[in-house]
């Protein structure tokens, strides 16, 4: 685990923890202040997986262990520290599978209806991504309408969730030479529910006992994920809801307006923000705003949905993960509203604390004390303006507790795969061609993904911003998704200018095509963007023929969800090497970890690694993109680049 030095390095969340403190209300900061992790949950050494335990075998502590004690480590069923580990690795991982899994069926249902003509509100936005779509799916196109042929892609993608033998459709995607080693490991997932239903089932008391075979399961788990799940939500997402492109706004908590109804939509699944977006611009409602005394409504958003909704309509985001507690504590939010996932129940208690209402909108996410008002995709438009109305009805009793913090950043979001494409080749000549022109020169050293979410155990926003300056400043080109884009985004690391922050190669492509040196790419479920670009980067040639030879690593510096373990497993077991901080859940077995973070490259040709200090993780993925540039034969071209900077840095020692 991580040292904590702070509790944040962004100043409206170090000035809100203060006011929390001063109404005294409690948040996430002082709850892990109070309550220290489990050391043996944390290593992943305890199972409570039958009625004989909960058992616990952790690693003796301070003393080296003899071969006599390891043997006799085990569970009352005589389960090994390595079967406990693997099975709880496997457990995080079906978990976060099913639930970017359940996500992608609700879009999915969503679409069909959509295209159906039974949404009010909802039609297809992207007419170029359906058709691009239903040619590589083999649906006909012909004079049929777009509806037609998106009912078909709907239903055809539906399948994938339920299949019981056979490929998932778009593991096709995947560089050939990918696509046989997971038909050869036996890790190419059938359907995306029946992977997490065997994963519930190996793990249960008394079933697969070999850690080797459950992490395989793993691995055919995960890719049910990101080229399953979390691929059919982005693209569906897409074609129903626009494909991304670049769009300016700002984030962080200074978002919020003193003189206007402030709504907040946190959680993932886009559909209930799509629809307050539509609301929020109603003239009656705005009205209907003013009658209370308020200037107009502010919708502002925290966590995925805010991403989904920044990409597509420029809504500004109040903050990332650990702020959503301090968003209410401003004293200036109507209405809290929530979808699913990563919505902390400490809410509320917050929201009790304030004049704050939180509705909670899915079915399958109700918390004690909130308000539930399920929205119903048939009426949308409908559910999203009752919505706001109960927000605009709480205007007036907003008080006199109220501090909005200044803070807010410029940031440009939306890099979807396409636009990159688009961006680095025009619109006619759409290709990769010129980033991998400019990796094979040097310009750029190679590329990072930096995902994942905030921990409460680490320094809030700390290690992103760290690690990314670090790497952009070595001429490493970064891809966000997630909280860890929203933190960057604050560091003003989002925009054009922050080439100033870049080594010079990097900053020269930069401004040449005036994108900034972290690129947002949208939302968790997004990293399947990743994958894409990714491919897209192999088929357009010169750097190998498979992702694992490309000069590319993946981190989730302060990553706190199972479903960051999902992404990191399928990046791993697409060929990337993946670092995770904060603190990793296998150290209670010995074996589970070297297989984690050695054996698996020798199988995937990519593997975990943990290191919570953000500058040694930059040394890592740096180092592992010069190894991958020199066994591509382009390490020459960047040596001279190389030596400039060493140079520019010794200058900036003077
Ligand atoms: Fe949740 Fe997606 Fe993590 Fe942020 S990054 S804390 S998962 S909101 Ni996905
Ligand atoms: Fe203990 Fe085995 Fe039951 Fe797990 S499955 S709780 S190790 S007896």
């Amino acid at each position: 685990m991580a040292e904590k030095k702070e509790q944040s390095i962004d100043q409206a969340t170090i000035e809100m923890i203060e006011k929390a403190t001063q109404d005294g209300v409690s948040t996430v900061f002082g709850r892990a202040e109070k309550m220290r992790p489990c050391p043996i949950g944390a290593e992943g050494s305890c199972c409570s997986n039958c009625a004989m335990g909960p058992c616990r075998v952790p690693l003796p502590r301070g003393k080296v262990e003899t071969a006599e004690e390891k043997r006799k480590r085990v569970g009352v069923c005589g389960a090994t520290a390595e079967t406990i580990a693997a099975r709880n690795f496997l457990r995080k991982i079906a978990a976060g599978t099913a639930s970017h899994g359940d996500h992608g069926r609700e879009v999915t249902k969503i679409f069909i209806e959509a295209a159906k003509g039974e949404i009010e509100g909802f039609e297809i936005k992207d007419e170029q991504k359906l058709l691009q779509l239903a040619l590589e799916l083999g649906v006909e196109i012909g004079d049929r309408s777009n509806n037609e042929i998106a009912v078909d892609i709907g239903e055809l993608l539906q399948e994938d969730f339920g299949r019981q033998e056979g490929e998932l459709l778009f593991l096709k995607r995947a560089p050939l030479k990918r696509q046989e080693l997971w038909r050869k490991l036996g890790v190419v997932p059938r359907g995306i529910d029946r992977e997490v239903a065997e994963a519930m089932h190996r793990t249960h008391m008394g079933c697969d006992q070999d850690y080797e075979d459950l992490l395989l399961h793993g691995a055919r788990t995960a890719l049910a994920d990101g080229w399953g799940g979390s691929m059919i939500a982005t693209e569906l997402q897409d074609i129903l809801f626009g494909t991304p492109s670049p769009t300016a706004s700002q984030i962080n908590l200074g978002v919020l307006k003193a003189d206007e109804v402030n709504v907040i939509i946190h959680g993932h699944e886009p559909y209930v923000a799509e629809m307050l977006a539509v609301a929020a611009e109603d003239p009656e409602l705005i009205e209907y705003a003013k009658s209370k005394g308020a200037k107009g409504i502010n919708l502002a958003g925290m966590c995925c949905t805010a991403n989904e909704i920044l990409m597509r309509h420029g809504i500004p985001i109040a903050g990332n993960f650990l702020q959503q507690e301090l968003a209410i504590v401003t004293g200036a939010v109507e209405a809290m509203v929530v979808d699913v996932q990563c919505i902390m129940q400490g809410l509320a208690e917050v929201a009790g604390c304030y004049h704050t209402k939180l509705i909670t909108t899915d079915k399958r996410t109700k918390i004690e004390g909130a308000t539930h008002m399920e929205f119903n995709e048939h009426t949308a438009l409908a559910s999203g303006k009752e919505i706001l109305r109960a927000a605009i009805d709480n205007y007036p009793n907003r008080g006199d507790n109220v501090r909005i913090p200044g803070e807010k950043a410029d940031l440009i979001a939306g890099f979807s795969h396409e636009t990159i494409n688009y961006l680095l080749g025009g619109l006619f000549r759409a290709s990769y061609r010129p980033l991998n022109d400019n990796i094979i020169n040097g310009r750029i050293r190679g590329v990072a993904g930096v995902v994942g979410c905030n921990n409460a155990r680490v320094t809030h926003d700390d290690i992103h911003v760290t690690l990314v300056k670090e790497l952009i400043k070595n001429d490493v080109l970064v891809l966000e998704t997630g909280c860890a884009a929203m933190a960057c985004g604050k560091a003003g690391l989002l925009v054009p200018e922050a080439a100033k922050y870049a080594g010079d190669g990097l900053a020269s492509v930069c401004e040449a095509v005036g994108i900034p040196p972290v690129l947002h790419m949208g939302a968790c479920i997004d990293n399947s963007r990743i994958l894409m670009a990714a491919t897209a980067m192999v088929k357009d040639g010169g750097l190998g023929d498979d992702i694992s030879d490309l000069p590319v690593a993946g981190v989730a510096p302060e990553w706190m969800s199972e479903k960051a373990v999902a992404i990191g497993q399928y990046f791993v077991s697409s060929g990337v090497y993946t670092i995770f901080g904060a603190t990793w859940p296998t150290l209670g077995s010995k074996e589970v970890t070297d297989y984690l973070f050695k054996e698996m490259e020798d199988i995937y040709g990519g593997k975990w690694d943990f290191e919570v200090d953000p500058l040694k993780m930059a040394k890592l993925v740096i180092d592992h993109i010069d190894k991958k540039r020199k066994a591509l034969g382009i390490d020459k071209a960047r040596e001279r680049v190389l030596y400039d900077m060493e140079m520019r840095r010794e200058l900036d020692k003077v």
